[in-house]
Parts: structure tokens; sequence; C-alpha cells
């Protein structure tokens, strides 16, 4: 039988089966399959799995179904990608106003990582409703080099709840974002009745309290299904070779296309037309300097792995 992973604790394994709950172990050899064993865990939330069941409401996972996507992390002590999910259909990423702080640097992160495993990337900023004007517009025009998709919305009022339900219908998404930025607030408030755990941000650090504790999933009646996430403080791409880096940057394309160097990182090489397009104001200033932050990083990273 088919099932989807939709919770893992230690080394049990919720998955769902046409809305019944199995609790699953793995099947010993499922370790050594080669395909798995690159990541950091076996299986991950939002995995398809063959399973056998016990007869009641219990089993073991025997084989994981072939992935169309992951989402990964890597960090720079670690040779393996950090598995949090996989098949995903969207990777919506969870910035607010208010507290914790807006940081479009770690949004950039995620959309390294959507483009490079061509996962469509949603941003939305919860608590609309401590919005100022200036904030709003900040970060439009941070983004205005290319279309990314962006709600502004509010778990708290339910402003631009709809928005987000239909941009999530029907598919498969992870929430991902700083703690305390309210991905369980919003999905309390798509789907009323689940009330899940939330707490508020600090007053005196002005960060989230790390309240959801484990990656788990939502199915619900229309076949949407949500991942809430832990809050993330740091998002690795040490999987990423600093030349590659420039791609996933898109509205750097075309213009890189005509740089004199090929590859080029966009950084100290004479002739670079992407330089040159941010002096132009062709390409938001910002976007670029958050390319080279991470950039820095990843060249950093290399150098020191292959010396
Ligand atoms: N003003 C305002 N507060 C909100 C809104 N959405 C969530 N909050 C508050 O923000 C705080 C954090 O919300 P959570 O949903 O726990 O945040 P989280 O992102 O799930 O945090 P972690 O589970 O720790 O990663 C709570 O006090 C919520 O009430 C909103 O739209 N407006
Ligand atoms: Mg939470
Ligand atoms: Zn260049």
């Amino acid at each position: 039988m088919i099932a989807t992973v939709i919770k893992i604790y230690g080394k049990y394994y919720t998955i769902e089966n046409q809305g019944k709950r199995i609790n699953c172990t793995l099947r010993g050899r499922l370790r050594k399959d080669k395909r798995l064993e690159k990541y950091s865990e076996p299986v991950a939330v939002g995995d398809r799995v063959l399973f056998e069941s016990d007869g009641e409401d219990g089993g073991v996972i025997e084989t994981v179904l072939d992935r169309k996507n992951v989402f990964t992390r890597r960090f720079k002590e670690s040779d393996r990608d950090d598995l949090i999910a996989a098949n995903l259909d969207r990777i919506v990423v969870i910035q607010c106003f208010g507290k914790p702080r807006l940081n479009l640097r770690f949004v950039d992160r995620l959309i390294v990582r959507g483009v490079r495993e061509e996962i469509p990337v949603l941003l939305c900023i919860n608590k609309l409703d401590l919005a100022r004007r200036d904030e709003i517009d900040a970060i439009k025009a941070y983004y205005s080099g290319f279309d990314l998709d962006i709600i502004q919305m509010s778990a708290m009022s339910g402003e631009g709840i709809d928005e987000l339900k239909t941009a999530l219908a029907g598919r498969q998404s992870i929430l991902i974002g700083n703690s305390g930025v309210g991905k369980t607030s919003i999905i309390n408030r798509m789907y009323g009745g689940l009330d899940l755990k939330t707490s508020e941000v600090s007053l005196s650090t002005g960060k989230g309290r790390h309240t959801t504790t484990n990656v788990s999933m939502f199915t619900l009646g229309d076949g949407t299904r949500i991942i809430d996430t832990p809050g993330l403080r740091e998002f690795g791409l040490m999987d990423i070779e600093p030349e590659e880096l420039g791609i996933y940057f898109m509205e750097f394309g075309r213009y890189a296309d005509e740089c004199s160097f090929s590859p080029c990182t966009h950084d100290h090489e004479p002739g670079c037309n992407v330089k040159k397009q941010v002096e132009k104001g062709n390409i938001s200033e910002e976007r670029y300097v958050s390319y080279l932050n991470i950039l820095v990083t990843l060249q950093e990273y290399y150098q020191n792995r292959y010396r």
C-alpha cells in the first residue's frame, strides 16, 4: 500500500493512507538504499512510501518511491545534505512585519534553493496589521528586477488569507521561516479546528521561541497539504559551487550572457555586465549585495575544502 509521510519522531514515522494514520518503523535495508544514502535522513515528510500494515494502526515502511524533488540545506560542518521535506509543489517563505525583523537575505537563500530544485517560491509577508507603508515599498523595490510572487497577509486580521489559500489549494507546500514569523498561526487561521501551539515573540530579543519542534504535514479535505516546520536560524547552501550561484539569481540571467568571462562570478572580473547593470540601476543593488554575501560564504568554504 502507498502512503505519505506526515511526521517523524526519531525512528518512528507517521504515515497517512486515505485519511488513516499509521505509525511505522523502517525496514532495515532501506538505510542502505543508494538513492537515500546521500541525505542526512533516509525518509522525509512528504515522501511517498510503500508500507506493510500490521493489520491495526502500525506498520513497516518498505520502500521510498522516487522523489519529484527534495528540499535540503547544507552546512559547513556536514558532508551530507540535510533533508527537510520531499515532493514539494511550492516553497512558501514566511517573513513578517514587526518582530522578528524582516530578513530578505534569508529569503534570497531560499529562493536560490527553490530555483535550483525547480520548486516555485512564494514569499508571504505576515503581520500586515503591523506594517508601515515604507516597509511595503522597500520590499517591492528590493525584488523589482524579477517577478517573485509576494503575498502580504495577516493571520491575525485574516487579510490576505484567501489569497494564500488559493495559492496553496490542491498542492503540497512547505512553510519556511524564522521562529516567530507566524507559520503555525497562518495554518491555524486557514483551517479552523487544528488549534496548533503558537507563542509570543520574546520582548527582550525580538525573536521567536521555537515553538514548533517537528516538521509535520497537515492534509486538508480539498487535497491541500501544508508542511509546518520549526523556525530556522540559518539556511546553508554549501552544496552549491560559487560559479553556479549567479544562475539562481534570475534577474542576472540575460545580462550575464554578455559578461566578458564565462563563467563569471560577477565580482572582480573585468567586463562584467551584471556589475554594469547594477550601476545603471537595471538590477537591484541590494539583491546584488545579497548575492555577493552568499558568494563569499561559498568561496571561503570551497577554498578551505580543496586546499
Ligand atoms: N500582530 C500579529 N501577530 C501575529 C500574526 N500572526 C502571528 N502572530 C503572532 O506571532 C507570534 C508567533 O507566531 P507562531 O505562529 O508561533 O510563529 P511560528 O513561525 O510558527 O514560530 P516557530 O514555531 O517558533 O517557528 C504569536 O504570538 C502570534 O500570535 C499577525 O498576523 N499579526
Ligand atoms: Mg510554529
Ligand atoms: Zn559577470
